[in-house]
């Protein structure tokens, strides 16, 4: 089968495209990879190259050995995603120690896999194990709400996850763990991949303060989904403190009673008094 008509690439692509749409994605921001079923390994072997040579991942993850992973690009736009994938997205594989990657498909007219692969592969490894392999999908975008709440408010998961979860009464159903919050640290290296694959130990989300956001989920609906849920949160939040503040709000028995009746656990340490 045509890569570009297989049934997770055009999911991939879709979920640039709607990202760019939303503005998360100024120049070459952000970054999303998808971790390929054994069964679309199979569908597009036929068509993969071979004579890429192994490249360090510049961390080491072996537990994806022998992985596929489809990625965006280093330094490619999102913007042009879906007018020209082959030029801006590929697909790696893994080698057997999990310390190196080869180009198998795509970046055209060259390039190398997201500056944030450290990032995204350390997340998945810390999923695959978490979800039992259930979580296929690592997706970063340059979220505008959130990245403006985090010059705000105190850069806590304690503080954020109760903020966006005030926010909007379906917050707490969609993300009932919470969100995790990452200090400034230099993008694009093993330091900022470690802790931000710390707090995907805990949670889905992870916020990278003044830069924005990582998600992590099963599928290109759940993910996206996440990201849109936790950013529109952070927009009403926007507004509220641009405004005069919150005058009334949902209260922490409030959301023990939403937990109840959603059949959700939500963790008593973000349900403090205030
Ligand atoms: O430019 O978003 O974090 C890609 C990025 C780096
Ligand atoms: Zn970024």
């Amino acid at each position: 089968m045509k890569i570009l008509d297989t049934k997770f690439v055009k999911g991939f692509i879709k979920m640039a495209d709607d990202g760019f749409q939303q503005g998360w994605h100024e120049r070459n921001g952000g970054n999303l990879s998808y971790r390929l079923k054994e069964e679309e390994v199979m569908e597009v072997m036929p068509r993969l190259s071979n004579n890429d040579e192994w490249h360090d991942i510049g961390t080491s993850v072996p537990t994806l050995a022998g992985e596929f992973f489809l990625v965006t690009g280093s330094g490619k736009y999102f913007r042009n995603i879906s007018v020209d994938p082959e030029v801006c997205i590929t697909i790696i594989e893994i080698d057997s120690t999990g310390d190196k990657y080869r180009i198998r498909w795509g970046l055209a007219e060259g390039g190398t896999p997201t500056s944030e692969l450290a990032t995204h592969l350390m997340n998945h490894e810390v999923k695959k194990a978490v979800t039992g392999g259930k979580h296929r999908v690592i997706y970063h975008a340059h979220t505008t709400n959130i990245i403006a709440l985090t010059f705000v408010l105190p850069l806590s998961d304690k503080v954020f996850t109760r903020e966006l979860w005030e926010a909007a009464t379906e917050c707490p159903v969609v993300f009932p763990k919470g969100v995790g919050v990452v200090p400034w640290m230099v993008p694009g290296g093993r330091d900022i991949a470690i802790a931000t694959s710390e707090l995907m130990k805990k949670y889905d989300v992870a916020i990278w303060a003044h830069h924005g956001m990582f998600c992590s989920g099963e599928d290109f609906d759940l993910t996206f989904g996440l990201m849109h849920t936790v950013e529109k949160s952070a927009e009403i939040l926007v507004k509220i403190f641009s405004m005069s503040g919150k005058h009334q709000t949902i209260t922490p028995d409030n959301f023990r009673d939403l937990a109840k009746a959603f059949h959700v656990e939500l963790p008593e340490e973000f349900l403090y008094e205030k």
